[in-house]
């Protein structure tokens, strides 16, 4: 995945300090050495010297101007999550940087490398409490795998490749935070005495990945133990996104059911016969049915943080293929956690493995799939009133690209995202996975249009997460960028309407006064497509228009705010708490009921 190559960073490399230049400029020829395109961000008085910088380089570097930091910080994310390569962005002193935190915070929970760059005061005042003084570099400890102040220019450019190399190698945020007058100073200045035998060190833009290839006495352990299961099951995540082939390879050999974690809903087709789709609360039954009954379990690429949907402490034989020791058999009592990259591992696993020929058990759970798939179906029943949410999702499902890049919120999007978005051709989906944040869909989508300009790039939002960061639909007007934005207008916090309920309690705080907002309004007013859908007979024909349509897209539907969405198997006590906030008083009791018993029954009643 990791695009970072040595011939590349060689040809460009830069000897030293070039006398004429600010420093800045030497920290953003580096980026563009290290392979960089593109910059996310905000300016502002503590960085006006790295836009100088950006100024006086614009031919190697994009910079792309947002609304808010927040979602710059998400652009970077998205854009690594998408394209394998470092994203970065920049932000002011103070309160650009604090506006940062979240999306990078997203990006630390998934693993991505990214760059922050974040302007300071100058160096004469720093701890005198001067005007936005914030230590960025104390508030980031947190954040960044690594983390530094610029003193001195001579610090440049070799911090650049420090920040960068750590980004890569420990699959997390780099922060580089630059005082105002270092950022405008000589690049080949170096004010003080050196102390012997300190120089800076001369260093070049250049990284390459370990081998991800494990040991092969660890492969044959994990060939031994899957092979003396009989009924085996592969859990596939993220880091297995590129690993389709080999994971389809080994789900044949052992005749095991491949399950997806929702971040890792791209490693194989949903309608491969070899996978049973996702697992949790927004997966679905045949996985949670599977997990119960299985004795071999194979990780790979993993780290599913919801371990009460894993099987029971003591019930199976676990091996596991994972990037990072640290992670290594976090998740489940782990027999063989073998460390390594997913594709060359399995690459190297399947000539161990033996084939399966009872597939007794892979067929069980493939004909609870079709009655899974036959369920979903009729979900998408376009004859409901109010709209029903997995309708739009289906019908944006069958109009959208084969190569589409799906982006989504938190929420109950995740859910109908997670079950009526079907992964097919090259499609790709990327959410919040670990952060769970609210917002990022329509930053992602800007990101990764910014990387992939020819391919169709859709945010599947709530109207909670989009009114959070809504301005940045006017940032892809404004950069021309063909982004669909589809959202799922319930009026409500969704999620945590459910969530509350499921508690026991009647819902509170989660409903926004009528009527629904028309975000499409937004659009239309700024010269982009937008159309607001209040019937299902009307879904088909403003999702064609908006996907046709050759710049940027918003299409506002509202949904019915009274549907569930419920855990693929519902257990007894979740029925019972839900019944327990109807009897307390919960609010539109009769809306609900309609589309939770017509629906659920028969799950209700298992
Ligand atoms: C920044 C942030 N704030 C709050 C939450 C808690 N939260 C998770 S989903 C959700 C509801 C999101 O509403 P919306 O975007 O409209 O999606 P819906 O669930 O209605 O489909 C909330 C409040 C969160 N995950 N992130
Ligand atoms: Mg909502």
């Amino acid at each position: 995945m990791c695009a970072v190559r040595r011939e590349r960073n060689f040809k460009t490399v830069t000897g030293g300090p070039v006398v004429g230049q600010i420093a800045s400029e030497a920290l953003i020829e580096r980026l563009a050495d290290w392979g960089v395109d593109t910059v996310f961000g905000l300016p502002g008085d503590g960085i006006n010297g790295l836009m100088e910088g950006l100024r006086r380089h614009q031919d190697r570097i994009r910079f792309v101007l947002v609304h808010h930091e927040e979602a710059a910080a998400f652009m970077a994310t998205a854009h690594a999550k998408a394209t394998g390569r470092i994203g970065v962005c920049v932000a002011t002193s103070g309160p650009g940087g604090i506006h940062l935190l979240n999306g990078l915070y997203d990006a630390k929970l998934d693993h991505m490398p990214v760059l922050a760059i974040t302007g300071m005061q100058e160096t004469s005042v720093l701890g005198t409490g001067y005007q936005q003084e914030v230590n960025l570099d104390k508030l980031y400890a947190d954040v960044a795998e690594y983390d530094q102040m610029i003193y001195n220019p001579a610090q440049l450019p070799s911090v650049v490749d420090n920040a960068i190399r750590t980004a890569y190698a420990r699959r997390g945020v780099a922060h580089i935070t630059v005082p105002n007058d270092i950022q405008v100073a000589d690049a080949d200045a170096d004010p003080w005495q050196h102390v012997a035998p300190a120089r800076p060190p001369h260093t070049a833009p250049v990284m390459l990945q370990a081998p991800g290839r494990p040991r092969d006495e660890d492969l044959q352990k994990i060939a031994d133990l899957l092979g003396s299961g009989e009924k085996g099951a592969i859990l596939a995540g993220a880091g297995a996104r590129h690993a389709r082939e080999e994971l389809l390879a080994v789900a044949e050999k052992l005749g095991a059911p491949i399950v997806k974690t929702l971040s890792g809903k791209a490693c194989v087709p949903d309608d491969s016969p070899y996978t049973t789709g996702g697992i949790g609360l927004l997966g679905t039954r045949p996985s949670e049915e599977l997990m119960e009954e299985i004795d071999t379990l194979f990780l790979v690429g993993t780290n599913f943080p919801y371990t009460k949907h894993l099987p029971a402490p003591g019930k199976v034989r676990v091996a596991q293929i994972e990037a990072d020791p640290a992670r290594a058999g976090g998740r489940i009592a782990t027999e063989v956690p073998v460390v390594g990259d997913a594709k060359e591992g399995l690459q190297a696993l399947l000539p161990l493995l033996k084939q399966r020929s009872d597939t007794s058990f892979l067929e069980k759970c493939q004909k609870r799939m079709q009655r899974w798939r036959e369920h979903m179906a009729a979900q998408q029943d376009s004859g409901r009133d109010p709209i029903a949410p997995q309708y739009v999702v289906g019908v944006l499902d069958e109009l959208a690209a084969d190569d589409a890049v799906l982006t989504c919120d938190s929420g109950t999007i995740a859910t109908w995202a997670a079950r009526h978005w079907q992964v097919r051709g090259g499609r790709e989906f990327f959410l919040s996975g670990n952060l769970a944040t609210m917002a990022p869909g329509m930053p992602y989508a800007i990101g990764i249009q910014h990387a992939f300009p020819g391919r169709q790039v859709i945010a599947y939002v709530g109207d909670g997460g989009f009114a959070m960061l809504m301005a940045e639909f006017i940032t892809a007007i404004k950069h021309q960028l063909p982004v669909k934005v589809v959202i799922n207008n319930n009026n409500s916090l969704g999620q945590i309407l459910w969530e509350q309920m499921v508690l026991g309690y009647p819902e509170h705080g989660v409903r926004y006064p009528e009527p629904f907002v028309d975000y499409a309004a937004i659009a239309t007013a700024n010269g982009a497509f937008g159309i607001k859908v209040e019937k299902a007979a009307d879904v088909r024909s403003a999702i064609e228009q908006g996907l046709a349509y050759h710049g940027p897209a918003l299409i506002d539907v509202n949904v019915n705010p009274d549907e569930p969405p419920l855990p693929g198997k519902v257990e007894y006590q979740q029925a019972k708490k839900f019944a327990e906030a109807f009897l307390r008083g919960q609010p539109r009791k009769a809306t609900i009921a309609t589309t939770l018993f017509r629906d659920k029954i028969e799950q209700f009643k298992s």
